[in-house]
């Protein structure tokens, strides 16, 4: 009876594959395996970061303001360009701080062995997209600013600008494709060749216009435009360590865009906004547009520039 029952189960039994050692040349078949997943969040010293550069661009905000005050408001063109700058990464900066304008994309990167299948492993990284909204209002900002102080003719500006915004939601689109296609690094370099235009516009037309505003304006704008030049072109790079290969964590890309966002927000409006106090060739009063509108024929001023 016994005997039977035990035959009854070994007959059963004998279909099902029991884990055996392998030959020392086959590994153990991985795929087999749930794909494990390599979480890429933001950490405590990333969020710390976040709020510690929402402060700065407070204060930014507050002192160009302060430094706007100081001036009639036909002078006020480049304190205002300057300080939404500021205004708008502030509000970036807190977004991200507290949690909005991140998504996550999840990458499947495919490892090939020789003998055994292929094997899967999963990332999960968090996407800033709230600095690409930042991005594509504190850019042209920033193009208008010096295309101004270069004095560019206004088809200029408008072109750089029109490159600038390619440049931002192409690189959002990269930041969201998919790998293993062309999407995501074919985005980038649609990116890369929109900035490009970014900056001939820039160094060329502004370099020229600014060469006929007298040498004090061209030494300014030089030195201000190698400057931007030279932040601007790190961004793409940290972008490509991060977002695009994922050599460097989440704290790492946030520290590293804030430490460029300070210097390419806060001290380049500094910069600007007190040597500008001091140039008379940087002064940009759009014909009275400014102060005082379009066609004042015939209405009443209102204005702290007539001590109204
Ligand atoms: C991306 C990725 C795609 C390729 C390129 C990029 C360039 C970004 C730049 C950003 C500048 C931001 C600034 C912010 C605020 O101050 C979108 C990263 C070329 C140049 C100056």
């Amino acid at each position: 009876m016994i005997v039977d029952a035990f035959e009854e189960v070994l007959k059963k039994t004998s279909l099902i594959p029991v884990p055996t050692s392998h030959p020392s040349h086959v590994a153990p078949i991985p795929s087999v395996l749930p794909t494990p997943i390599d979480a890429q969040f933001i950490g405590d010293s990333g969020k710390k970061t976040l709020w510690v550069v929402f402060v700065l661009m407070l204060i930014a905000s507050a002192g160009f303001t302060a430094l706007s005050w100081r001036v009639p408001l036909s002078k006020r063109l480049y304190h205002t360009i300057t300080t939404m700058i500021t205004i708008f990464a502030a509000l970036s900066y807190f977004a991200m701080a507290t949690g909005h304008g991140i998504s996550v994309q999840k990458i499947t990167i495919r490892e090939q062995h020789d003998h055994v299948p292929d094997t899967f492993q999963e990332v999960h990284r968090q996407v800033f997209w709230a600095r690409y909204v930042d991005w594509s209002l504190t850019t042209p900002l920033l193009i208008l600013d010096l295309g101004l102080l270069a004095g560019m003719s206004g088809g200029h500006i408008f072109m750089a600008i029109v490159a600038d915004l390619i440049m931002v939601l192409t690189g959002l689109f990269a930041a969201l494709g998919e790998e293993g296609t062309p999407q995501k690094w074919g985005w980038y370099t649609i990116a890369c060749i929109a900035y490009l235009f970014v900056v001939w516009h820039l160094a060329l037309n502004g370099g020229a216009n600014a060469t006929a505003k007298g040498p004090k304006l061209r030494g300014f704008f030089v030195s201000i435009a190698a400057y931007t030049l030279i932040l601007w072109t790190a961004y793409p790079i940290v972008w490509g360590l991060a977002d695009g290969s994922r050599k460097i964590g989440v704290d790492g890309e946030v520290i590293a865009y804030a430490v460029l966002d300070v210097l390419a927000k806060g001290v380049f409006g500094a910069w600007l906004l007190i040597t500008h106090a001091n140039l008379r060739e940087s002064d940009v009063e759009l014909n009275g547009f400014w102060a005082n509108g379009l066609n004042r024929d015939g209405a009443v001023r209102l204005g702290e520039d007539d001590g109204a």
